[in-house]
């Protein structure tokens, strides 16, 4: 059943309010390191937060950042437990700059060796991507293109107005496995039986395996109650597709100079761990869903530490499309009681709530 995040502990930092050392101490048994200004984006205005023992003493997950091959080896040789499907295919979601193409593209560069936007990237305040597309995983070897049983799905994305972005009734037919390659997205234009190219019958291995919702660090506390409405809703229909999910914390570079300047630092860093606390209210999902990870957006050359970090989020992921393809062997009993009619019925509320 999708279930509502417990309100913030004392003593959270908040961005952009003044920093409380006593109760922080308490809570994660510091000293620890100092580090001087950050620079917090709060709508609109940057803010300039002095943010003191912002390390915690040890990481509150352990992550091994030296076993980037061996990850690239895990991931490679995955294959699904379901006999009738042949590669995960995972859908990321999330609010328009989220980081979702970033994400296809970071992991896309983990596996070829070098950083190129194989999905495109962009700025743009309705979503940069507009259509439908799957993104194959490769890994680029000496004796060429080796392929791993992992599609990693992009869409428009969530938007925060009337009539902008994804409708709750297009996502679900994607995650059903509907859509067709390309298609381009049109919120007064739901995807139906007319459209051209629509998967009338989606086998399994047309269908979305796993969802990974998407969600930009520096954003986390200007996202509002609109968009929290809007995560409530899709989780509540995508559970009752019996399709597990999963969230990314990205741009968690931008929020923490520590984790920026040395990535093995994100689970050390208070900030992140706010921030993630945060993604998590915000989603109503407990943390152990939810993973950091930080996109190439800069960078010419990948780096071991940035690429363990997004191996990961991989593994992450595969993790929760496992659980989908062992619920395809049992009966599956509906969580939320919506029925699929209901589901038609509300599909553009969607844009219109969001
Ligand atoms: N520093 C930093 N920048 C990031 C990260 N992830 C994404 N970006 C930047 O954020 C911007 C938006 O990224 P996109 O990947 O296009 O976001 P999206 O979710 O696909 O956005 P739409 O397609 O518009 O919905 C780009 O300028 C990226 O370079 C990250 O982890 N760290
Ligand atoms: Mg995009």
């Amino acid at each position: 059943m999708f279930s509502t995040m417990a309100s913030l502990p004392e003593g959270s930092i908040s961005f952009g309010k003044p920093y409380i050392p006593e109760i922080q101490a308490d809570r994660f048994a510091i000293p620890l390191e100092k580090s001087p200004f950050l620079c917090v984006s709060k709508g609109e205005t940057v803010e300039k937060v002095k943010v003191e023992r912002e390390l915690l003493e040890s990481s509150w997950r352990e992550v091994d950042f030296s076993v980037q091959e061996a990850l690239v080896d895990s991931v490679t040789s995955y294959k699904p437990s379901c006999d009738s499907v042949s590669e995960a295919r995972v859908l990321l979601l999330g609010p328009v700059g989220a980081g979702k193409s970033s994400f296809i593209s970071s992991v896309h560069s983990v596996f070829t060796g070098r950083v190129t936007n194989r999905a495109m990237v962009g700025t743009s305040s309705t979503s940069f991507t507009q259509k439908f597309q799957s993104f194959p995983i490769r890994r680029r070897g000496e004796s060429g293109d080796q392929p791993t049983a992992v599609v990693l799905c992009d869409a428009m994305g969530l938007g925060t107005g009337d009539m902008t972005g994804l409708t709750l009734h297009d996502v679900l037919a994607v995650i059903k496995g509907h859509a067709p390659e390309g298609h381009k997205f049109s919120p007064d234009q739901a995807l139906r039986a007319e459209t051209v190219g629509y998967v009338k019958k989606p086998s399994a291995r047309e269908k979305i395996h796993c969802v990974a919702f998407v969600v930009d660090a520096t954003k986390i506390d200007s996202y509002g109650k609109g968009m929290g409405f809007t995560f409530q809703q899709l989780r509540q229909h995508i559970s009752d597709l019996g399709v597990h999910q999963v969230a990314l914390l990205t741009h968690v570079d931008q929020i923490c100079p520590e984790t920026a300047h040395d990535i093995t630092k994100v689970y050390r860093s208070r900030l992140v761990q706010h921030a993630m606390e945060k993604a998590a209210a915000l989603l109503g999902m407990s943390m152990s869903y939810i993973v950091p990870v930080k996109n190439y957006s800069c960078e010419l050359d990948v780096d071991e530490h940035t690429n363990t970090l997004l191996l990961c989020a991989v593994q992450h992921i595969l993790q929760y499309v496992e659980l989908y393809f062992q619920d395809l062997t049992e009966p599956r009993v509906s969580q939320s009681g919506f029925s699929d009619a209901l589901c038609r019925s509300t599909s553009v509320g969607l844009a219109k709530t969001a």
